[in-house]
């Protein structure tokens, strides 16, 4: 037969499916919904191989469901605000929002190649002017309900460019693209109040039982709740600024024999108070503050600090007192920016305390140790028995934290010094603030008369004025002539426009909710079709997402659901990380880095495709512009096809791994699709051949493998799917490869075999849909029905004789009583003829072994 020529062959099927609008959802279905989504891309101008991975696994999932009889939502739209499109504004002159649109066109065009079954009417970009009018109004709702504040924080400023940096944007306490020297500032900013919630989001992890445990796991790190004790010490003598003491976070109280000094964050005030009369305190201050703020910098910088020359009283030894010390180490945006530091049993405090000369006093031993127990340069932060440590020596960790929180409660009770049990989290509010043009703006009015007022629903939306330069350095719209000078809503008198956009981030915390009713102009979402659609069933993303688009999402719609548009408060009650796709990694004779397309294999050696030289294969990686180990998924779809790029995706690697990209597996991948294709014109040809046989073998390869796949796609155990298709695949080799199997059981196996395939190679399937002269698309086919009794665990086959001699074969359920094995052997044809209308005189079944006729 010929060979099947895929780019042409998909081109065409598309244009059909486009034609007949099949992957259209419509909300009034009555079957049952599936709501699937991929994690929507942002629109940087190429899809890569990332992509075609990840959506092709959504699109798994979507085109199974249906089959199944689910009514699919399957959608698709652009994360579309951000950096880069200014970043490219600034490069090539090009104004934002013609990059990202044109970036857009590009890349749908990219995705339709891929024949995915997406509901495009359903598409929106986020910086579509309908979409962020509706997430201007959530804002305002949000600010009503008291979910919004705006409050003064510390911010990583660039001073030559003019901006505040993102924590990732700060390398070495220098701007990323400037290079200058970061500043912190204080800066009015709106946050969102996700830690009203902290609580509740960290309960509610634990319904969400089909999202990875990594996920949940980091998930609930990051909301970080600890159990506490905020501490008060008195210092001996009043500080600057009359400070009289000091308060502390602690989850460890019962450490507090083993306390050897105190130490605050370069921020508090305490430190501040000492600064203004100390010049090194101030120098180490000034320094300090230039590591960068984030939790990150501070875990990896050398722990450092000075001495205050403050000391405070121990709250249980009579006559002892710590020094207080400006330390790296400490947050501000922690606790209470101040610790007791007990070096036995924290590394950073033990760091420090080997640096500093301070005591190292262990008061918790192992169970096995005795009181002699000492710390080298590992604390000891096991659990154990408490020593050392007056009326609390014998004591377990959790008896000695309640004993020591229970006598200074007691004491705050009495007046004097002074603890409370607190809770606290490391989740902080969300700042959605940004100082950028290319992003949605934030709808309120500053008035000098009324303060902050919210823009007026009719006056919605606050767009984006197109007349904007990025020449000079700072946010595009704060240099705007007109936009930012309004009239207030409420006096009339002249007013100022809020120049902040809202982080990204907010724009992809209720797209998937958008989407069930994504053209509505009167609402941002509604509550009654929201509802019926979420939670989406199956999410597929990127890891990197895991935390913070995660994390504000699940905020986001207890928000909507306190504003009344609706009450889904968790978004996703299935999630799926997929791995990275990677790639060798090679460099030229000059060591650079070099495209797998410009290498060549020559005696199993790499050389360079055009200069011949010898090329380094270096490690694998995943796939990078900055290493050039990238292969554009263009080039293997007009090369190969789609149905080969897909079904390599899902070969082999379990969808959670990192899956490489290699020439041999593509050509694996495309020659199944050659092979298929040859053995459905082969059994097609033999569809009304009697067989010699009855074709028993194929028949229970046949629905084994319907079973097989539809277990293996529901638990999106992709590359099991693919495997069982092999397998099928030799089955139906084998059962050519005579002329035993009748033509109507190669029929039921091409027939189902094609509709088992049908997700992930669709165009395949429709062509083969068509050749054995099937109706309708097989876009639109029915899942197989799996006839119990052929599965290949629940059946047995028995050789049946007959006066001794075996005559005939009977496959039966394993658990089948003797009388059915009886009824089904006496059924056969080949019994029937040798008993020729006579009843046998007797029957004997061997359970599990044979069947013995006595004619
Ligand atoms: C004394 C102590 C002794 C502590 C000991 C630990 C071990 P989590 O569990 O993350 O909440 N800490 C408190 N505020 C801090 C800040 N702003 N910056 C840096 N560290 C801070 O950690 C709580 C512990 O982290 C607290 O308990 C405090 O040190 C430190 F053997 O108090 B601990
Ligand atoms: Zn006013």
């Amino acid at each position: 037969s010929e060979r099947y020529n895929a780019p042409a062959t998909e081109a065409k099927w598309r244009a059909a499916w486009e034609e007949a609008d099949i992957y259209a959802t419509d909300n009034d279905d009555p079957r049952p919904k599936y709501y699937v989504l991929e994690m929507f891309p942002y629109p940087s101008g190429r899809i890569h191989m990332g992509h075609v991975r990840n959506y092709t696994m959504g699109d798994v999932v979507a085109r199974y469901r249906r089959a199944k009889g689910y009514n699919v939502l399957h959608p698709m739209g652009w994360d579309a605000f951000g950096m880069p499109a200014e970043n490219a504004a600034m490069q090539n002159k090009v104004h934002p929002r013609e990059w990202t649109y044109a970036n857009i066109e590009a890349m749908k065009k990219q995705l339709k190649s891929m024949g995915l079954s997406l509901d495009w009417s359903r598409e929106f970009a986020t910086c579509d002017v309908a979409y962020y009018h509706q997430q201007q109004r959530l804002f305002l709702a949000f600010l009503e309900a008291g979910l919004v504040t705006r409050k003064v924080s510390k911010v990583n400023w660039d001073p030559v460019d003019r901006t505040v940096l993102a924590n990732e944007q700060v390398i070495d306490g220098r701007g990323w693209r400037s290079g200058a020297l970061v500043e912190q500032r204080e800066l009015s900013q709106w946050f969102f109040k996700i830690t009203d919630y902290a609580q509740d989001l960290l309960d509610a992890i634990d319904g969400l039982d089909r999202w990875p445990d990594k996920v949940r796991l980091m998930q609930r790190n990051w909301i970080g709740r600890s159990e506490g004790l905020r501490l008060r010490f008195p210092l001996t003598v009043p500080g600057p600024d009359d400070i009289a003491e000091l308060e502390v976070f602690t989850t460890r109280p019962d450490t507090i024999f083993g306390a050897s000094f105190m130490a605050v964050a370069a921020g508090h005030p305490l430190a501040q108070a000492v600064a203004k009369r100390n010049g090194e305190v101030a120098a180490f201050i000034e320094e300090a503050s230039r590591m960068g703020t984030s939790a990150q910098a501070i875990e990896s910088a050398e722990k450092r600090g000075i001495d205050t020359r403050l000391r405070v009283a121990h709250p249980f030894i009579e006559g002892a007192t710590l020094p207080i010390y400006v330390a790296n180490f400490i947050l501000m945006e922690y606790g209470t920016g101040a610790i007791f530091g007990c070096p036995a049993h924290d590394q950073r405090d033990l760091d420090f305390a080997r640096k500093y000369g301070l005591p190292v006093t262990p008061v918790v031993r192992p169970k096995s140790a005795g009181d002699d127990f000492t710390v080298g340069d590992e604390a000891f932060t096991d659990d154990g028995v408490i020593f050392n440590s007056a009326f609390l020596d014998g004591l377990t960790i959790e008896e000695a934290k309640d004993s020591v929180a229970g006598i200074l409660e007691q004491r705050e009770l009495d007046g004097a010094a002074q603890a409370k049990r607190t809770v606290n989290f490391r989740l902080r509010d969300w700042g959605i603030s940004r100082q950028r043009y290319w992003g949605c703006p934030i709808p309120v009015i500053h008035c000098e008369a009324c303060g902050i007022v919210p823009v007026p629903d009719e006056q919605l939306p606050v767009e984006l004025p197109d007349d904007v330069t990025f020449d000079i350095p700072g946010n595009p719209l704060d240099h705007h002539p007109t936009w930012t000078t309004v009239d207030c809503p409420k006096c009339g008198a002249p007013a100022r426009r809020e120049t902040d956009t809202m982080d990204t981030f907010v724009d992809s915390s209720w797209y998937f909710a958008r989407f069930t009713k994504p053209h509505d102009a009167t609402r941002p979402i509604d509550a009654q079709v929201m509802e019926e659609w979420l939670p989406v069933d199956q999410y597929i993303g990127g890891v990197e997402h895991a935390i913070l688009h995660l994390l504000y999402s699940r905020f986001f719609m207890r928000a909507v659901a306190k504003t009344g548009y609706g009450n889904r408060p968790e978004p996703f009650a299935g999630l799926f990380t997929q791995g990275m796709v990677t790639h060798e990694t090679y460099k030229d004779a000059s060591g650079q880095w070099m495209f797998p397309e410009d290498v060549v294999w020559a005696d199993g050696k790499a050389v360079h495709a055009k200069t011949g030289e010898p090329v380094t294969v270096g490690s694998v990686e995943s796939m990078s512009k900055s290493k050039k180990n990238v292969v554009d998924p263009d080039q293997i779809i007009s090369g190969y096809g789609a149905d080969t790029a897909r079904w390599f995706m899902l070969s082999d690697t379990p969808p959670e791994r990192d899956i490489q990209w290699t020439d041999a597996g593509v050509d694996a991948a495309h020659r199944f699709v050659q092979r298929v294709w040859r053995i459905v014109a082969e059994a097609q040809a033999r569809f009304d051949t009697p067989g010699t046989g009855d074709g028993m073998a194929l028949r229970k390869a046949t629905h084994g493998g319907i079973r097989a796949i539809e277990g293996d796609i529901e638990g999106l155990h992709f590359n099991r799917a693919v495997a069982r298709l092999y397998e099928w695949s030799n089955a139906l080799q084998k059962a050519l490869s005579d002329d035993e199997t009748p033509g109507a059981v190669l029929r039921e196996s091409i027939d189902a075999m094609i509709r088992c395939f049908a997700p992930m190679m669709p165009h395949l399937a429709e062509e083969c849909w068509t050749v054995i002269g099937n109706q309708g698309f097989a876009a639109e086919a029915s899942w197989p029905l799996v006839d119990e009794s052929l599965l290949v665990e629940n059946v047995i086959t028995l050789p049946v004789q007959i006066n001794g001699k075996k005559r005939a074969e009977v496959t039966v359920p394993m658990d089948a009583a003797n009388d059915a094995i009886e009824a089904a052997v006496l059924a056969l044809d080949d019994v029937q003829r040798f008993l020729n209308g006579n009843p046998p005189r007797r029957v004997i079944v061997v359970p599990r072994r044979i069947v013995n006729v006595v004619a």
